[in-house]
């Protein structure tokens, strides 16, 4: 055994051998030592043994209704029954930039059907893809989406077919014919890494590669960081398997850029970059979408590869990101030059994989603080929607059914055997029963609120969701194979940690050393101990849990609500508080007796009253906070009775302050995504613009419109079938550049009540609209309704108990009205102080949420439409 840098490494043939192999051994020791403290959550093996057969059970009802509905499409529609053929089904942006017609899903389970002990389904699985796959396809695809998935899905199918060839049982007729079709498949990306930085393009034409004038693709300027950071283990992995350096290379160059661009103050990076001239072009940096699997592909390349330059940056950033993003519990993104301010206030899911990225360094304590987070949300929404904000509401309210959360709780009962996370493994499992089973498959969950599902499950939860599942309940003795051999790359495919003893095919200084930190710290040592991991406490995982149990509100007690205190000061006059309220006209009333309780006495020191406030909102925020909107059609023959409710934006013209809204003729603008130079902006001129959403951020859109001379934007969503009735209203955000400039007004309709307002234009050519709040809409004499914030006050004792009188008061149309409340009985007032949403939230104005940057990865912000993994790229 010999030291490198700060890590025991096993000597091998004059390479080290990977760290993953030593920390596993780690994560085996204190495995055994933990499982007996925790009787309480203890799960016996015949229970552990129940769920297992159940996620088989599901992996079938799962990979048998894509084989028997879709294959050989790529994808499987759970709820048509059917698979999704590019081309066939309505464009859905970004999305469909991962099917490249190469049957995606069952390359994607190659290799979990071994995990899962399914030799015979993966022998004919093999067999199916050597016959019926090409890679040929003349589609434009995702660079990084066919790399993790599909060159991937081979390298770990082949991986695996190697194996059990090896140990002559099976797969005796395979000659490595996975490893060529990834070889061709790698050629075919290759294209991609032709700029002069060495950055990739963000796609690729199967055929026709990236610039030629069949290709359709080579205009892109910007690709995500983790879309060019996340090649490594698959080209790596395809050098030293075929001998071919040049993939290897190219992916360690492009890693090279990265780290070169890195903000020197801070060392973090940004969310998206201009591969050409290596500039930044969004500036927030987070762990989650947009750059999440470049942090994990550094740490990874380390085990892999055993090269300790990769291993050396990841620990630079490490100690950023912990300076700066992480804020345990939450981890919240910031400004890559300015990170001590957080640039947004909500989180996407994909950070969920981090916790599992911080076992894998060692970093036991905010690795549990997040999960817990993680976990708490779950429990209030179910799933994790795509984006929840710090108060734990929902911000985008899709579940694509990820994976990531499944992964991190694998790691966090491999490092703790704590059977607290075989628990947590199991409400997963039951709610994919409950919420997202359907008679063909699994279906994506289109909003966690209201439990609607889509037509979609994509290939990541066969190749990702099943693996963690299955292993989470397995014991190593009842696996196939042993997994400790393996690392997982982001998508979960199995590569061998014995590839760090094959020869680098490429030039050894090919990589830029990582400058030398003096800033040693705790995260600079890259080996975790059972001392540090678990300093003589064998609680520690459960102790530092405990302080997260509440953090949404469920099942929080009355006594731990943390109390937002108002002091009412002493008036020169001596007028007492109660009465200075009641000069302003605000009564209060008192409480009952119950609720005194024991606070009876504690009255504040001399003429200081504490106000606490235990709100409760009339109507949950998440509705209240966007302001429905319309597009009324008013030329005739409409006439005004056409009304299409619409969502507003934050950024633009502020419809809520135009008395009488904004009226123009519409035109589609062409192209209609706007998201290249407008060509008809001649026409455009003075119309209110409809543009297709997708493809680029709804700022991007709206700017070049603006610049052509539109004086308003209604977009259109580009999901087949959406409609406001299936569909929560949601608010466009920004895309974290200034839109400070944008001043026209901007709505947004689902497809069904967009098709509405485009079939209009087609019969009568010329369309008026009026755009306005929909509480304003002409001929519409309803009452208005008031702002509908019920606010109410109880005086309060220190102890968290009410203490003397309560007033309510609503707010409404802007002005304050008063009501006196009648005494509420014991139990309602339970429910009040409990909730302690409510509570955070009425420290908030409703619309307290001046974040204006999108999910990066996945244009969210607006349930934007994500590339499927959500991630950092500039497309709503
Ligand atoms: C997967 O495709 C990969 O894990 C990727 O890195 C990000 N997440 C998706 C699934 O959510």
């Amino acid at each position: 055994m010999q030291q490198v840098g700060h890590c025991w490494k096993l000597a091998g043939r004059g390479y080290p051998v990977a760290a993953g192999t030593m920390l596993q051994a780690l994560l085996l020791t204190v495995l055994c030592g933990w499982a007996s403290c925790h009787e309480s959550q203890h799960m016996t093996p015949e229970e552990k043994t129940v769920i297992r057969n159940q996620i088989v059970e599901m992996f079938d009802h799962a990979y048998g209704s894509y084989m028997k509905y879709a294959y050989p499409a790529d994808e499987l529609m759970p709820l048509s029954c059917r698979g999704r053929v590019r081309g066939l089904e309505p464009n859905r942006g970004d999305i469909d930039d991962s099917l490249g017609k190469f049957s995606l899903t069952l390359i994607d389970t190659l290799d979990t059907l071994v995990v899962l002990n399914k030799l015979d389904e993966f022998e004919e699985g093999v067999r199916k893809t050597l016959k019926d796959v090409r890679l040929d396809n003349d589609v434009v695809v995702s660079v990084f989406e066919t790399n993790i998935r599909v060159l991937g899905g081979l390298l770990g199918a082949h991986v695996m077919a190697d194996m059990l060839r090896q140990r002559g049982e099976r797969m005796q007729w395979y000659k490595d014919e996975l490893l060529h079709m990834a070889k061709e498949l790698g050629h075919r990306l290759l294209p991609a890494f032709n700029t002069t930085s060495g950055l990739p393009y963000p796609r690729v034409n199967l055929r026709y590669g990236v610039v030629s004038p069949l290709s359709r693709t080579g205009t892109e300027s910007d690709t995500c960081t983790a879309c060019a950071g996340t090649m490594i283990l698959e080209f790596a992995a395809l050098s030293r398997l075929s001998g071919e350096a040049v993939f290897e290379e190219h992916a360690r160059k492009a890693l090279d850029v990265l780290w070169e661009k890195r903000q020197r103050g801070s060392d973090l990076v940004g969310t998206v970059i201009n591969i050409h001239s290596g500039d930044w072009v969004r500036k927030d940096s987070g762990v989650g979408a947009g750059i999440d699997s470049y942090y994990e592909y550094l740490m990874k390349a380390y085990i892999l590869l055993g090269d300790s330059v990769f291993l050396e940056r990841f620990n630079i950033h490490y100690v950023a990101i912990m300076k700066y993003i992480s804020q345990p519990p939450l981890l919240l993104n910031v400004h890559m030059h300015n990170p001590t301010v957080n640039v947004r206030s909500w989180m996407d899911s994909l950070l969920a994989f981090f916790p599992g990225l911080q076992v894998l360094r060692g970093d036991l304590k905010p690795a549990i603080e997040t999960h817990e987070m993680l976990y708490q949300v779950t429990k209030q929404h179910k799933f994790l929607p795509e984006a929840f904000t710090t108060e734990f509401r929902v911000h985008w309210g899709q579940h694509p059914l990820r994976p990531e959360f499944a992964e991190s709780t694998y790691y966090l009962y491999k490092a703790t055997g704590d059977p607290y996370y075989l628990r947590v493994g199991q409400s997963i499992v039951e709610k994919l029963n409950a919420y997202a089973r359907v008679p063909c498959g699994f279906a994506a969950v289109q909003d966690v609120r209201t439990g609607t599902h889509e037509d979609r499950m994509d290939s990541f939860f066969l190749a990702e969701m099943f693996k963690y599942l299955y292993l989470l309940f397995s014991e190593k003795s009842q696996l196939p194979f042993d997994i400790d051999d393996y690392i997982f790359t982001t998508e979960a495919h199995l590569l061998p940690v014995s590839l760090s003893t094959t020869q680098p095919p490429c030039r050894p200084n090919a990589t830029d050393a990582a400058p030398t930190t003096h800033e040693e710290d705790l995260f600079t040592y890259s080996c975790p101990s059972v001392q540090t991991l678990f300093p003589n406490n064998p609680s520690f995982a459960k102790t530092i849990r405990d302080s997260y149990k509440y953090l949404t509100g469920v099942g929080r007690a009355f006594n731990s609500v943390p109390v937002r205190e108002i002091e009412l000061p002493l008036r020169d006059d001596g007028m007492e508080p109660v009465e200075f309220l009641k000069s302003m006209g605000i009564s209060l009333t008192p409480m009952n007796e119950a609720a005194l309780g024991e606070a009876r006495g504690l009255r504040e020191h001399k003429g200081v009253y504490r106000v606490k406030l235990v709100a409760q909102l009339s109507q949950a925020l998440e509705e209240e906070e966007v302001v429905p909107h319309i597009v009324q059609l008013i030329s005739p023959p409409f006439l005004g009775r056409t009304v299409l409710t619409a969502g507003p934006a934050k950024f633009g013209m502020d419809l809520t302050k135009q008395e009488h809204g904004v009226k123009g003729s519409i035109m589609k603008a062409s192209p209609y995504t706007a998201c290249g130079p407008i060509e008809n902006a001649d026409q455009l001129r003075g119309h209110i613009a409809l543009a297709l959403r997708g493809d680029c951020m709804f700022a991007g859109k709206a700017r070049r419109l603006q610049e052509a001379g539109a004086t308003g934007v209604i977009f259109i969503d580009h999901r087949d079938g959406s409609n406001i009735e299936d569909s929560p209203l949601f608010q466009m955000v920004g895309d974290g550049d200034s839109t400070a400039n944008l001043t026209l007004p901007l709505v947004f309709l689902f497809s069904r009540e967009g098709a509405l307002l485009t079939s209009a234009l087609e019969e009568h050519r010329n369309v008026d609209v009026l755009l306005l709040p929909k509480e304003r809409q002409l001929g519409h004499d309803k009452p208005e309704k008031p702002l509908g914030m019920n606010v109410k006050f109880r005086l309060a004792g220190e102890g968290g108990v009410a203490e003397g009188p309560t007033l309510e008061f609503v707010l409404e149309k802007g002005e304050m009205l008063l009501e006196e409340e009648e005494q509420v009985e014991e139990e309602e007032e339970e429910e009040l102080v409990g909730d302690t949403k409510s509570q955070i939230n009425c420290e908030k104005a409703p619309d307290d949420d001046d974040d204006d940057t999108a999910v990066c990865d996945s244009s969210a912000g607006s349930p934007p439409s994500a590339d499927a993994n959500g991630r950092a790229n500039p497309h709503p």
